[in-house]
């Protein structure tokens, strides 16, 4: 048999070597993807209890509390300037151990008092564990901003173990969840040159929200009574 030619011979090197150099990529990355894929499982497990608490809700007020539910999992571009940000290594042991919101669910309701509503409610099962909660509805941010944040801990189950994950959960009204999203377009992590004005105006418009959120749940109480059993927000 023939020896390969120079041109084979390169050819099978370089194939070789790309496929080495593919398999450090993929040994170098697992740990990474494995841990995106262990949040995505934990944000479904969110999301499906906040889509059952819906169905059971939705029967016993004739409406549904929850307007909407959305999930992310944070970019890769956001992890590395968090980490860098927060100084913290950039393997996938401290992602884990030092960023809470790798894996966020989001719950739109109808009502500011549905939100505690759907906060007690979740809180109240065994699997989840409370790591933190930020009230920026009773404590709204100076800008603005308002929503209820809890950091949980629920747990996954995979084919041969039982794994805690964090999720952030930002609970939030259409009011909140619309000036939070055209704030962060126009404003959030921005560097805007003399942002006097229009820190005001958004501010402005916030407290409009959180008024019209107000009234609305007013309305509601008066046409239909009350929301959950605590209903006070
Ligand atoms: P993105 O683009 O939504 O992913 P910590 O995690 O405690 O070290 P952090 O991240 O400031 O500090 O926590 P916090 O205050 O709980 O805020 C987390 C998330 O809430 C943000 O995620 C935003 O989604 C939202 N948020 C907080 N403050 C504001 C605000 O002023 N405006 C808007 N529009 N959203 C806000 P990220 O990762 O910062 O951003």
């Amino acid at each position: 048999m023939d020896a390969p030619s120079d041109a084979l011979r390169q050819m099978l090197v370089r194939q070789l070597s790309n496929s080495q150099i593919k398999n450090r990529v993929q040994d170098y990355t697992m740990p990474y993807r494995e841990l995106m894929s262990y949040y995505r499982c934990a944000m479904m497990e969110v999301e499906t209890k906040f889509n059952v608490l819906n169905e059971e809700l939705s029967l016993m007020y004739d409406r549904n509390p929850i307007e909407s539910v959305k999930s992310r999992l944070k970019s890769p571009e956001s992890i590395v300037d968090k980490a860098v940000r927060k100084g913290i290594p950039f393997s996938a042991e401290s992602i884990e151990k030092n960023l809470s919101d790798i894996a966020g669910v989001r719950v739109i309701c109808s009502f500011p008092g549905d939100i505690y509503m759907l906060a007690d409610a979740l809180l109240r099962q065994d699997d989840i564990t409370l790591i933190e909660r930020k009230d920026y509805i009773k404590s709204p941010k100076p800008n603005g901003y308002r929503s209820l944040h809890l950091i949980v801990e629920i747990p996954i189950f995979l084919h041969n173990r039982t794994r805690r994950m964090k999720v952030e959960v930002q609970l939030r009204t259409i009011a909140m969840d619309w000036w939070a999203s055209l704030e962060h377009k126009i404003r959030y992590k921005k560097n805007i040159a003399d942002d006097g004005h229009v820190a005001e105006e958004l501010l402005h418009c916030a407290e409009m929200g959180a008024a019209l959120d107000q009234r609305m749940e007013g309305v509601y109480r008066e046409t239909t009574g009350a929301i959950g059993d605590d209903a006070s927000c």
